[in-house]
């Protein structure tokens, strides 16, 4: 369902903006940041923080705060990237989102979306993104070499997401730079983080591990990275307070 709507999206948005207009964005001529690099300074906290109005499962998160003051808290709280979803339907999320977040923000933004289309990757990098999702359900191991193999030529980074051990082996590719692993499962919305735990043996050491969704304490943190993970995606523990940003600082602390 959300697949269909995407592709009646991108068909309108190709209608309304053309390539060209996209590749004289003024941030597609920036150098982007690299993830991998923001995920390993040892500096920082690995969390890659999520501005989530909304999702199809929880309904409205939280659509009383805004972009600036949500993503500058979570980037001065140490976090090592930001997460934005840019879809408008299901999430609340819109592509000016990024491009806010940006202008503020020196360290990487995932432009959160469902991607498909080629057309969404170069936007992607017009909207000031510097990392793209890539989700293995509901791509083939073909589209996810020609979205990747577009991505990297723009200086983009890849994460591709699995939820299964029958997703990650068919998608694995070595042009990705990060695998992350969705605890939620997608299909019934039921979260467990021990998807991170039985799936990290079988991520290749070559690619970051991500670990994604209900992540909602540090001890989980602590032994994500025992388990080789790298990064860890938060949103709604997040969002769901009042003050996203403290309630980063103070998971931190
Ligand atoms: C964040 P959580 O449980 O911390 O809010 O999860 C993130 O992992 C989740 O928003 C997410 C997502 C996605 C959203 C993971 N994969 C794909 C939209 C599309």
């Amino acid at each position: 369902k959300i697949v269909a709507n995407k592709r009646k999206e991108v068909a309108r948005a190709k209608s309304r903006v053309s390539y060209t207009k996209l590749e004289e964005a003024e941030f597609f001529a920036r150098q982007p940041y690299s993830f991998r690099e923001f995920l390993l300074a040892p500096d920082r906290t690995g969390i890659i923080a999520e501005f989530k109005r909304r999702s199809p499962s929880k309904g409205i998160i939280n659509d009383k705060v805004t972009v600036k003051q949500v993503t500058t808290a979570y980037a001065d709280a140490g976090a090592s990237a930001l997460s934005v979803l840019t879809d408008k339907q299901f999430f609340m999320g819109q592509k000016i989102d990024v491009k806010r977040a940006r202008l503020l923000n020196n360290i990487p933004i995932l432009r959160k979306d469902f991607m498909i289309d080629e057309y969404q990757v170069i936007e992607a990098k017009a909207i000031g993104a510097d990392v793209i999702l890539l989700i293995a359900a509901i791509l083939t191991p073909a589209e996810i070499d020609t979205l990747a193999t577009l991505a990297k030529s723009i200086g983009l980074s890849v994460l591709l997401e699995v939820h299964n051990l029958e997703e990650l082996e068919r998608s694995t590719n070595p042009k990705l730079d990060a695998i992350g692993v969705n605890n939620r499962n997608l299909a019934d919305f039921t979260v467990s983080v021990d998807t991170s735990f039985q799936l990290a043996k079988h991520i290749p050491d070559d690619f970051l591990k991500i670990s994604e969704s209900a992540i909602s304490n540090t001890e989980v943190i602590k032994d994500l990275k025992q388990a080789g993970f790298s990064g860890f995606l938060i949103g709604e523990n997040f969002m769901r307070q009042e003050d996203p940003g403290a309630a980063m600082r103070e998971f931190v602390q």
